[in-house]
């Protein structure tokens, strides 16, 4: 039986790939696995059926032959674990790919997604304005750290690519056209890095091709 993950039926993010399935499919697609979706609206995701599945009624989930998974992080991850291309072989190196997965979602994540919730929700608030340069200096700490640390590398590790680049891409890429990875010429660059890989690009095809059918249907 193939995998089935369940994915946003109409993507708030109009099919640009920002949702967590984004991740998911791209590993699938780096691993060659072929995959099955199962689309469920946002009603849909807080009822008990989808909850049994994901108790925070969110996407994405993973079945596969009767195991259950939530969180993007820990799917990408069992996806590089049980397949060839995405965690090098050496345990080492693998423990730093595992690393930068982490680092990817609990240290660059937060600052990013604060700063796209303050540019998307509240423009609006009397506070945004003042707000809004201690949001950009939290992000940028963490964007100038990360810079340094790539350099002019291809990828966070010698090793090449790693499901690390895979996640560490997929947070990035939700700061694109705000004005701030673009003063990152590496970021930038790392991102496209990622974009420009052929499973990136049927995993974003994918979604485009969903968010499309369900929007026309
Ligand atoms: N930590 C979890 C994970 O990594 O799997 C977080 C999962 C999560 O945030 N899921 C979101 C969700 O299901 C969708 S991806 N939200 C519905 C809900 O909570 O009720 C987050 C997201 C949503 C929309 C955009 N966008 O429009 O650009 C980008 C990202």
């Amino acid at each position: 039986m193939p995998v089935t993950i369940t994915v946003f039926e109409n993507s708030p993010d109009r099919g640009r790939g920002l949702a967590r399935d984004m991740p998911v499919r791209w590993a699938l697609e780096e691993a060659g696995l072929p995959y099955d979706t199962r689309a469920v609206s946002m009603e849909a995701l807080k009822e008990p059926r989808h909850r049994a599945l994901n108790p925070f009624g969110q996407i994405p989930a993973l079945q596969e032959d009767g195991l259950v998974l939530f969180e993007s992080g820990a799917i990408v991850l069992h996806i590089a674990e049980g397949h060839p291309g995405l965690l090098p072989a050496d345990p080492g190196a693998r423990a730093r790919a595992v690393t930068w997965i982490f680092a990817a979602l609990s240290t660059v994540e937060p600052p990013v997604i604060e700063y796209s919730t303050a540019m998307l929700f509240e423009r609006g608030e009397s506070w945004h304005e003042q707000r809004l340069p201690l949001v950009l200096n939290r992000l940028r700490t963490r964007l100038d750290d990360l810079s340094a640390r790539l350099g002019g590398a291809d990828w966070l590790e010698e090793d090449g690519f790693t499901a690390g680049d895979l996640m560490m891409v997929s947070v990035l890429r939700r700061l694109k056209g705000h004005g701030v990875l673009e003063s990152y010429p590496n970021l930038q660059a790392h991102v496209a890095r990622g974009e420009a890989r052929p499973a990136f690009r049927r995993a974003f095809a994918a979604q485009l091709e969903m968010f499309a059918r369900n929007r026309a249907g």
